[in-house]
């Protein structure tokens, strides 16, 4: 088949014309060549397409089938509707102009009846994925491997208590981090998909725990034996599947990256809807993660403020997406990161059409988010603010604090020399956030 009639009312290049009508499938925003801050917004946002919602996902729900028409799938989990869907995958990036995608071993391929037969599907579709990345010029943000949806993970993967699980995950992970790696693959995910637990009667997290980092340290030295470049990234989720994901935030992963010795080894790909289950704003993840150094890449989605589970829909906030960027822009940027769009439109938006204004809308959100993020740092007023807040710190016993040259005896000397401290100033907190919707 042709390569554009898998879509054929989307023209070859969604336009940028911020003068085409309201609703049109048109970018208003993002223009991949503008230069924001010395550095183009392709090169910002590395944007990447995820293949399980976008090119697997049917809509299902605990309370019914899919609804999604797919004119181009049979349905079947053969390895021919595989290779055609990467056909499908192809043209839907390239029309839309994101340079990179992001895929789990079992979106991909097929699982075979065993390991071997598995592995054989994956190459079949690998070698077709990387003739369409040589045609298309897109490339692999990062890969994956799928330990959550076969019953044989029903206890975990690398925290299975069934050894054989946990030989048959490695397996798998070292497969797909080959493959990742042929496919030049600029990082590799673990999201630890069951690894967690429902009970602690009936489970030794200790035990768990140990062997979860055996398994990330024989990831890395797999990963240089074949001479994988790409950057290993954590992705914390605090719940669901199970009860307690061990991966429950980036503090929890900080926590096991620094008591295993992978610290320089793991990242972190931090999700919205994810650090929201956790409690936790996006912005206080990022910047978590961000002031440690392991802020990697991100997973943009949203979440339902009325709905307590992973919905994964499109971001479209502006206020989240300016959030966002002022902690990437903060550090310099993602790279070899990006931003790839864990999410997936709703089951009542089952044309394929849908599945480009999905994108459409999260790209210009991030681009929009970039554009204004970068205008608040041009005029540093709220930097100011922030080092104006701390500017005790920047001189005298402040200083003397920050430097370590005091301890509680000087301290307690100071101030009973000085008998109270300086009055403190407003926080302005309001004012602050009129001066942010000032600039939205
Ligand atoms: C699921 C996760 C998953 C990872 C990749 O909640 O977000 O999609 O991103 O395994
Ligand atoms: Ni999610
Ligand atoms: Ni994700």
């Amino acid at each position: 088949m042709a390569a554009s009639s898998y879509f054929p009312k989307v023209p070859a290049k969604i336009p940028f014309d911020p003068k085409a009508k309201k609703g049109a499938l048109a970018f208003k925003h993002y223009q991949a060549d503008k230069v924001v801050e010395g550095r183009s917004m392709r090169n910002w946002l590395r944007f990447a397409v995820c293949y399980w919602h976008t090119f697997r996902g049917t809509g299902s729900d605990p309370f019914g089938p899919g609804t999604m028409q797919r004119p181009w799938d049979d349905g079947s989990d053969s390895l021919n509707n595989a290779l055609k869907r990467v056909d499908v995958a192809f043209e839907f990036i390239s029309k839309l102009g994101a340079p990179y995608y992001c895929f789990h071993d079992r979106d991909v391929a097929p699982e075979g009846a065993n390991l071997a037969k598995s592995n054989k599907n994956l190459d079949a579709v690998a070698e077709k994925l990387k003739e369409s990345q040589a045609k298309t010029g897109i490339k692999l943000l990062w890969g994956t491997a799928n330990l959550f949806s076969n019953p044989r993970f029903m206890h975990g993967a690398a925290t299975s208590c069934n050894a054989d699980v946990f030989a048959y995950a490695a397996a798998q992970v070292k497969k797909a981090i080959e493959v990742t790696n042929d496919l030049g693959g600029e990082n590799y995910v673990f999201w630890g998909g069951r690894e967690g637990y429902m009970n602690l009667f009936n489970t030794d997290m200790k035990r768990e725990l140990d062997h979860l980092a055996k398994f990330m340290h024989m990831a890395h030295d797999h990963a240089q034996k074949i001479g994988f470049k790409g950057q290993f990234l954590f992705e914390p989720k605090p719940k669901e599947p199970t009860k307690h994901q061990y991966d429950y935030d980036a503090a929890a992963c900080l926590n096991f990256i620094r008591a295993n010795d992978l610290e320089g080894i793991v990242k972190l790909n931090i999700e919205t809807n994810h650090a929201t289950l956790a409690g936790h704003t996006m912005m206080h993840e990022l910047e978590y993660a961000s002031i440690q150094g392991a802020l990697g890449s991100i997973d943009a989605n949203t979440g339902d403020l009325l709905l307590g589970w992973d919905t994964d829909q499109f971001p479209t906030d502006i206020y989240l997406t300016t959030q966002c960027m002022l902690v990437i822009m903060k550090q310099g940027g993602l790279a070899p990161g990006g931003v790839n769009f864990d999410a997936k439109v709703r089951r009542e938006s089952f044309e394929p059409l849908d599945l480009f204004y999905a994108h459409v809308g999260g790209m210009d959100a991030f681009a929009r988010g970039l554009k204004i993020a970068a205008a608040i740092r041009k005029e540093g007023l709220l930097s100011d603010l922030v080092k104006q807040r701390y500017s005790s710190y920047d001189a005298g016993i402040g200083k003397q604090i920050e430097e370590g040259k005091v301890g509680f005896v000087e301290l307690e000397k100071y101030m009973l020399g000085k008998g109270n401290p300086d009055s403190n100033d407003s926080g302005r907190q309001e004012m602050i956030e009129n001066i942010i919707n000032e600039y939205l």
